[in-house]
């Protein structure tokens, strides 16, 4: 599914530079965290995003249709299922102790923010609507922009790349972490939630990232169940900010959004865009300590102006489009330690007695199940990838 080809040819083709190392100096001693958790194999879709509770030791698994919570020796606590829609990117909110994930139903033309209660979830099997576990925030912003009639002939062309609608490109939601506020190291911890944006290599308005921040502090009066046959729309009129940064237009857009205390920057993965005037990184670093600038948001039908975020000016480069990128996939699972030390997930479709090749024979007789897994890793700050796994060999 993903194209890894375009990759290299870019990777080559970029000017390689040397990171300087963050002003948090050194890498701190080895967390005492184990390195590698593994969180089941589950017959869903596969592995979109993992939350850390470090002080209760518990990872948070999003497979699509199904949360899972584990400890961190990989032992099964408990599941939430039956969710219908796509579950994506999570984070676990420090000041409520909840885990929040993106939550998307096209069809509908809903797309909420699900706020999990890890500490109710305590078996296997516990159901997304009935059990007092899920409440959801819906975003009105985002559908303004999903179902933006962008080449006005009164059609709103619904859940497909192969159209001029959806502003932005907007496919929905997906990567969500908190952190400060761009521009700020520090102060109150907001909610940013990533668009999906389709691959369209035929339009010019779909090459930026695109960030809302909200505050979560006075969600609980928007908070409702789950209803996934009457979905409810409650929820903030509009985001506290709307950010853009340009990457080239990519697939699907950002799959896992991490704020990373340690270089002060927001981390976004990706799937690679297929435009040839960009060098399709599959990894990017908003400079977090950069202000937004109020600028043009290149390529749009009419002129406009949004607040620009700026892109971390080290990896790879590409002088012709001015992005800078590095090649990593976190586009299944990133939890920053904040101390340059991170936990960045793998999956793919196995079967009971070991994996099998995507497509493969599994997909057709109904047993196809995704496995996933975290593996710690440690900062390098290198080119093309900028962490290296930490392996039990090196203990
Ligand atoms: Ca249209
Ligand atoms: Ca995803
Ligand atoms: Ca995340």
């Amino acid at each position: 599914m993903r194209k890894f080809g375009a990759v290299l040819t870019a990777g080559i083709a970029a000017t390689m530079l040397t990171i300087a190392a963050p002003a948090s100096a050194a890498v701190e001693s080895k967390p005492e965290l184990p390195e590698h958790i593994h969180g089941g194999t589950w017959p869903t879709s596969h592995l979109q995003g993992v939350a850390l509770d470090e002080a209760n030791g518990h990872m948070y698994w999003s497979f699509t249709q199904m949360l899972v919570k584990t400890d961190l020796e990989g032992n099964l606590i408990g599941t939430v299922e039956g969710l219908t829609g796509h579950l994506g990117d999570l984070d676990f909110n420090a000041k409520d102790g909840r885990i929040y994930g993106s939550l998307e139903y096209k069809a509908e033309e809903a797309f909420y923010i699900a706020i999990f209660d890890g500490r109710k979830i305590d078996r296997v099997g516990m159901d997304a609507e009935t059990d007092g576990v899920l409440s959801t925030v819906h975003l009105d912003e985002v559908v303004a922009d999903y179902t933006a009639d962008m080449d006005g002939d009164g059609q709103f062309d619904g859940d497909t790349a192969d159209t001029a609608d959806h502003r932005y490109g907007c496919s929905g939601i997906d990567g969500v972490a908190f952190g400060p506020e761009f521009g700020k190291s520090g102060g109150k911890q907001k909610l940013m939630v990533a668009y999906g944006v389709y691959s369209n290599t035929e339009r010019a308005d779909n090459d930026h990232q695109v960030i809302l921040e909200y505050d979560v502090a006075n969600w609980r009066k928007y908070e409702r169940p789950l209803r996934q046959d009457e979905p409810h729309r409650s929820g903030p009129k509009e985001p506290g900010g709307k950010y853009f940064a340009y990457t080239g237009n990519t697939t699907y857009g950002v799959q896992n959004l991490e704020y990373d205390a340690y270089t002060g920057n927001w981390f976004m993965a990706v799937y690679e865009g297929e435009k040839e005037q960009f060098p399709n990184y599959s990894f990017f670093m908003v400079d977090g300590s950069a202000e937004p600038q109020r600028g043009e948001i290149v390529g749009q039908p009419e002129p406009e102006e949004g607040e620009l975020l700026s892109l971390v000016e080290d990896g790879l480069h590409d002088p012709e489009s001015g992005t800078y990128g590095w090649e990593f996939h976190g586009d299944y699972g990133i939890v920053s330690l904040d101390n340059g030390y991170y936990y960045f997930a793998e999956g793919g479709p196995v079967e009971e007695d070991g994996p099998v090749e995507e497509d493969g024979p599994v997909e057709e007789n109904g047993q196809a199940k995704e496995d996933g897994e975290v593996y710690l890793h440690e900062w390098t700050g290198e080119a093309p990838a900028p962490f290296t796994k930490v392996r039990e060999s090196a203990k």
